[in-house]
Protein backbone atom coordinates (compact mmCIF):
# COMPACT_ATOMS: atom_id res chain seq x y z
CA UNK A 1 0.00 0.00 0.00
CA UNK A 2 1.74 3.72 -0.74
CA UNK A 3 1.82 6.37 1.61
CA UNK A 4 -0.89 8.44 0.03
CA UNK A 5 -3.55 5.68 0.17
CA UNK A 6 -3.01 5.18 3.82
CA UNK A 7 -3.36 9.06 4.49
CA UNK A 8 -6.62 9.32 2.61
CA UNK A 9 -7.94 6.72 4.62
CA UNK A 10 -7.28 8.14 8.38
CA UNK A 11 -8.63 11.21 6.00
CA UNK A 12 -11.94 9.30 5.79
CA UNK A 13 -11.95 8.34 9.55
CA UNK A 14 -11.51 11.57 10.76
CA UNK A 15 -13.88 13.19 8.23
CA UNK A 16 -16.59 10.68 9.52
CA UNK A 17 -16.09 11.18 12.97
CA UNK A 18 -16.09 15.44 13.06
CA UNK A 19 -19.25 15.11 11.08
CA UNK A 20 -20.71 12.99 13.86
CA UNK A 21 -19.07 14.94 16.79
CA UNK A 22 -21.25 18.46 15.25
CA UNK A 23 -24.13 17.06 15.47
CA UNK A 24 -23.91 15.59 18.99
CA UNK A 25 -22.34 19.07 19.99
CA UNK A 26 -25.70 20.57 18.59
CA UNK A 27 -27.55 18.52 20.52
CA UNK A 28 -26.15 18.93 23.78
CA UNK A 29 -26.15 22.33 24.06
CA UNK A 30 -30.15 22.52 22.78
CA UNK A 31 -30.34 20.36 26.04
CA UNK A 32 -28.08 23.15 27.80
CA UNK A 33 -25.46 20.81 28.84
CA UNK A 34 -22.06 22.03 28.21
CA UNK A 35 -19.33 19.47 27.48
CA UNK A 36 -15.42 19.51 28.46
CA UNK A 37 -12.56 17.26 27.04
CA UNK A 38 -10.17 16.77 29.25
CA UNK A 39 -7.15 15.44 28.00
CA UNK A 40 -2.96 14.41 29.59
CA UNK A 41 -0.53 12.24 29.51
CA UNK A 42 -0.97 9.12 32.16
CA UNK A 43 -1.21 10.37 35.74
CA UNK A 44 -1.08 14.30 34.83
CA UNK A 45 -4.10 15.05 37.46
CA UNK A 46 -6.80 14.20 35.64
CA UNK A 47 -9.38 12.60 37.89
CA UNK A 48 -7.79 14.54 40.64
CA UNK A 49 -8.35 18.37 39.15
CA UNK A 50 -11.76 17.14 37.65
CA UNK A 51 -12.72 16.13 41.21
CA UNK A 52 -11.02 19.68 42.45
CA UNK A 53 -12.93 21.62 39.76
CA UNK A 54 -16.20 20.39 40.47
CA UNK A 55 -16.19 21.14 44.22
CA UNK A 56 -15.23 24.76 43.06
CA UNK A 57 -17.86 24.68 40.55
CA UNK A 58 -20.49 24.00 43.18
CA UNK A 59 -19.49 27.19 44.47
CA UNK A 60 -20.80 29.33 41.71
CA UNK A 61 -24.05 27.29 40.74
CA UNK A 62 -25.51 23.95 42.07
CA UNK A 63 -25.46 22.58 38.29
CA UNK A 64 -25.57 18.98 37.50
CA UNK A 65 -22.96 17.70 36.63
CA UNK A 66 -21.83 14.03 35.11
CA UNK A 67 -18.91 12.88 34.29
CA UNK A 68 -17.25 9.77 31.12
CA UNK A 69 -14.26 7.97 32.38
CA UNK A 70 -12.47 6.78 29.60
CA UNK A 71 -9.53 4.74 30.48
CA UNK A 72 -8.52 1.59 28.31
CA UNK A 73 -9.61 -1.23 30.97
CA UNK A 74 -10.55 -0.49 34.52
CA UNK A 75 -13.29 1.21 36.88
CA UNK A 76 -10.47 2.67 39.08
CA UNK A 77 -11.48 6.64 38.44
CA UNK A 78 -15.28 5.96 37.90
CA UNK A 79 -15.62 4.57 41.26
CA UNK A 80 -13.82 7.41 42.36
CA UNK A 81 -16.13 10.10 40.56
CA UNK A 82 -18.91 7.76 42.36
CA UNK A 83 -18.13 8.12 45.74
CA UNK A 84 -17.74 11.91 45.45
CA UNK A 85 -21.70 11.53 44.66
CA UNK A 86 -21.32 12.57 41.31
CA UNK A 87 -22.85 10.39 38.38
CA UNK A 88 -20.27 8.51 36.24
CA UNK A 89 -19.93 6.25 33.07
CA UNK A 90 -17.11 4.14 32.84
CA UNK A 91 -16.20 3.87 28.99
CA UNK A 92 -13.27 0.91 28.39
CA UNK A 93 -11.84 1.47 24.93
CA UNK A 94 -10.27 -1.93 25.39
CA UNK A 95 -6.37 -0.48 24.19
CA UNK A 96 -7.80 1.93 21.81
CA UNK A 97 -5.15 4.67 22.88
CA UNK A 98 -8.13 7.20 22.11
CA UNK A 99 -11.87 7.73 22.27
CA UNK A 100 -14.05 8.57 19.18
CA UNK A 101 -17.32 9.67 18.71
CA UNK A 102 -18.97 5.87 18.11
CA UNK A 103 -18.00 5.76 22.17
CA UNK A 104 -18.99 8.87 22.88
CA UNK A 105 -22.13 8.15 21.78
CA UNK A 106 -22.79 5.24 23.81
CA UNK A 107 -21.34 6.33 26.90
CA UNK A 108 -23.70 9.30 26.64
CA UNK A 109 -26.60 6.61 25.93
CA UNK A 110 -26.00 5.09 29.17
CA UNK A 111 -26.80 7.90 31.53
CA UNK A 112 -30.70 7.32 30.61
CA UNK A 113 -32.87 9.77 31.38
CA UNK A 114 -30.14 12.12 33.77
CA UNK A 115 -29.56 15.31 32.02
CA UNK A 116 -26.56 17.61 33.04
CA UNK A 117 -25.57 21.24 33.48
CA UNK A 118 -21.90 19.91 32.74
CA UNK A 119 -20.69 16.75 30.91
CA UNK A 120 -17.22 16.23 31.85
CA UNK A 121 -15.05 13.56 29.55
CA UNK A 122 -11.53 12.24 31.21
CA UNK A 123 -9.51 10.98 28.22
CA UNK A 124 -7.35 8.10 27.66
CA UNK A 125 -4.35 9.68 29.09
CA UNK A 126 -2.33 10.31 26.48
CA UNK A 127 -0.62 13.31 24.76
CA UNK A 128 -0.75 12.27 21.31
CA UNK A 129 -3.77 10.54 19.74
CA UNK A 130 -7.15 12.26 21.14
CA UNK A 131 -6.01 15.64 20.19
CA UNK A 132 -6.52 14.43 16.51
CA UNK A 133 -10.44 13.09 17.30
CA UNK A 134 -13.30 15.74 18.10
CA UNK A 135 -15.27 14.37 20.66
CA UNK A 136 -18.32 16.20 20.37
CA UNK A 137 -17.62 18.25 23.43
CA UNK A 138 -17.69 22.19 23.39
CA UNK A 139 -14.32 23.07 24.84
CA UNK A 140 -11.01 20.82 25.15
CA UNK A 141 -8.40 21.83 27.63
CA UNK A 142 -5.14 19.55 28.06
CA UNK A 143 -3.56 18.94 31.69
CA UNK A 144 0.13 19.18 31.93
CA UNK A 145 1.76 18.52 35.22
CA UNK A 146 4.95 19.94 36.70
CA UNK A 147 6.31 16.72 37.02
CA UNK A 148 6.77 15.89 33.07
CA UNK A 149 8.47 18.92 32.07
CA UNK A 150 7.86 22.12 30.14
CA UNK A 151 9.47 20.88 27.57
CA UNK A 152 6.45 18.99 26.34
CA UNK A 153 5.25 21.51 24.25
CA UNK A 154 8.66 20.91 22.06
CA UNK A 155 8.05 17.64 21.80
CA UNK A 156 4.40 17.31 21.40
CA UNK A 157 2.91 19.75 19.84
CA UNK A 158 -0.50 18.58 18.22
CA UNK A 159 -2.26 18.71 21.69
CA UNK A 160 -1.30 22.41 22.31
CA UNK A 161 -1.98 23.65 19.35
CA UNK A 162 -5.92 22.44 19.34
CA UNK A 163 -6.95 23.01 22.70
CA UNK A 164 -9.03 26.12 24.35
CA UNK A 165 -7.21 25.68 27.66
CA UNK A 166 -3.79 24.74 28.90
CA UNK A 167 -3.58 23.64 32.51
CA UNK A 168 -0.38 23.45 34.54
CA UNK A 169 -1.50 20.89 37.54
CA UNK A 170 0.74 19.81 40.35
CA UNK A 171 1.98 23.01 40.71
CA UNK A 172 3.01 22.04 44.47
CA UNK A 173 6.09 20.58 42.94
CA UNK A 174 7.36 23.68 41.38
CA UNK A 175 9.88 24.17 44.20
CA UNK A 176 10.85 21.01 44.06
CA UNK A 177 11.18 21.13 39.80
CA UNK A 178 13.85 23.97 39.31
CA UNK A 179 14.51 22.80 35.72
CA UNK A 180 10.18 23.57 35.08
CA UNK A 181 10.66 26.99 32.90
CA UNK A 182 7.12 28.27 33.41
CA UNK A 183 7.68 31.19 31.14
CA UNK A 184 9.26 29.28 28.14
CA UNK A 185 6.38 26.74 28.36
CA UNK A 186 3.58 29.54 28.30
CA UNK A 187 5.74 31.38 25.30
CA UNK A 188 6.22 28.17 23.20
CA UNK A 189 2.69 27.43 23.79
CA UNK A 190 1.30 30.52 22.40
CA UNK A 191 3.13 30.77 19.15
CA UNK A 192 1.55 27.31 18.90
CA UNK A 193 -1.59 28.60 19.53
CA UNK A 194 -2.12 32.15 20.04
CA UNK A 195 -5.84 32.26 21.84
CA UNK A 196 -4.14 29.44 24.27
CA UNK A 197 -5.55 29.95 28.06
CA UNK A 198 -3.59 29.35 30.57
CA UNK A 199 -3.66 28.51 34.20
CA UNK A 200 -1.74 26.92 36.90
CA UNK A 201 -3.07 24.43 38.51
CA UNK A 202 -2.69 22.49 42.22
CA UNK A 203 -5.91 20.11 43.05
CA UNK A 204 -3.74 19.32 46.25
CA UNK A 205 -4.03 22.87 47.36
CA UNK A 206 -6.49 24.44 45.96
CA UNK A 207 -4.44 26.88 43.72
CA UNK A 208 -6.10 28.54 41.23
CA UNK A 209 -9.28 25.87 41.28
CA UNK A 210 -11.87 29.04 41.45
CA UNK A 211 -10.26 30.48 38.07
CA UNK A 212 -10.33 27.27 36.22
CA UNK A 213 -14.06 27.28 37.28
CA UNK A 214 -14.74 30.71 36.51
CA UNK A 215 -13.56 30.10 32.82
CA UNK A 216 -15.67 26.70 32.80
CA UNK A 217 -19.18 28.54 34.14
CA UNK A 218 -18.34 31.61 31.59
CA UNK A 219 -17.64 29.01 28.39
CA UNK A 220 -21.10 27.41 29.27
CA UNK A 221 -22.81 31.13 29.62
CA UNK A 222 -21.15 32.04 26.08
CA UNK A 223 -22.10 28.55 24.80
CA UNK A 224 -26.15 29.34 25.63
CA UNK A 225 -26.38 32.71 24.92
N1 LIG B 1 1.28 16.86 44.60
C1 LIG B 1 0.21 16.73 43.83
N2 LIG B 1 -0.16 15.51 43.41
C2 LIG B 1 -1.24 15.42 42.62
C3 LIG B 1 -2.00 16.55 42.20
N3 LIG B 1 -2.98 16.14 41.39
C4 LIG B 1 -2.86 14.80 41.32
N4 LIG B 1 -1.83 14.36 42.06
C5 LIG B 1 -1.37 12.96 42.23
O1 LIG B 1 -0.92 12.48 40.97
C6 LIG B 1 -1.26 11.09 40.82
C7 LIG B 1 -2.06 10.89 39.55
O2 LIG B 1 -3.27 11.63 39.65
P1 LIG B 1 -4.57 11.23 38.84
O3 LIG B 1 -5.59 12.26 39.13
O4 LIG B 1 -4.92 9.81 39.09
O5 LIG B 1 -4.03 11.36 37.36
P2 LIG B 1 -4.78 10.99 36.00
O6 LIG B 1 -4.27 11.90 34.96
O7 LIG B 1 -6.24 10.94 36.22
O8 LIG B 1 -4.21 9.51 35.74
P3 LIG B 1 -4.76 8.44 34.65
O9 LIG B 1 -6.25 8.48 34.68
O10 LIG B 1 -4.20 7.15 35.16
O11 LIG B 1 -4.17 8.85 33.34
C8 LIG B 1 -2.04 10.73 42.09
O12 LIG B 1 -1.14 10.12 43.00
C9 LIG B 1 -2.52 12.05 42.62
O13 LIG B 1 -2.72 12.09 44.02
C10 LIG B 1 -1.57 17.84 42.67
O14 LIG B 1 -2.14 18.89 42.36
N5 LIG B 1 -0.46 17.87 43.45
MG1 LIG C 1 -7.60 9.46 35.80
Amino acid sequence: MDESRVIEVKRDILAGNDRSAEKFRMLRKEEGTFLLDIMGSPGAGKTTFLLALMESLKKLSDAKMGVIEADLESDVDALKIKAAGIPSVELNTKGVCHVEMGMMKQAYAAFGDLKFDYLFLENIGNLVCPADFDTGCHRRIMLLSVPEGWDKVCKYPPMFAVVDALIVTKCDYLPLNEDFDMEALKEHARILNPKLDIFVTSARTGEGMDDVAAWVFEKRKQMLS
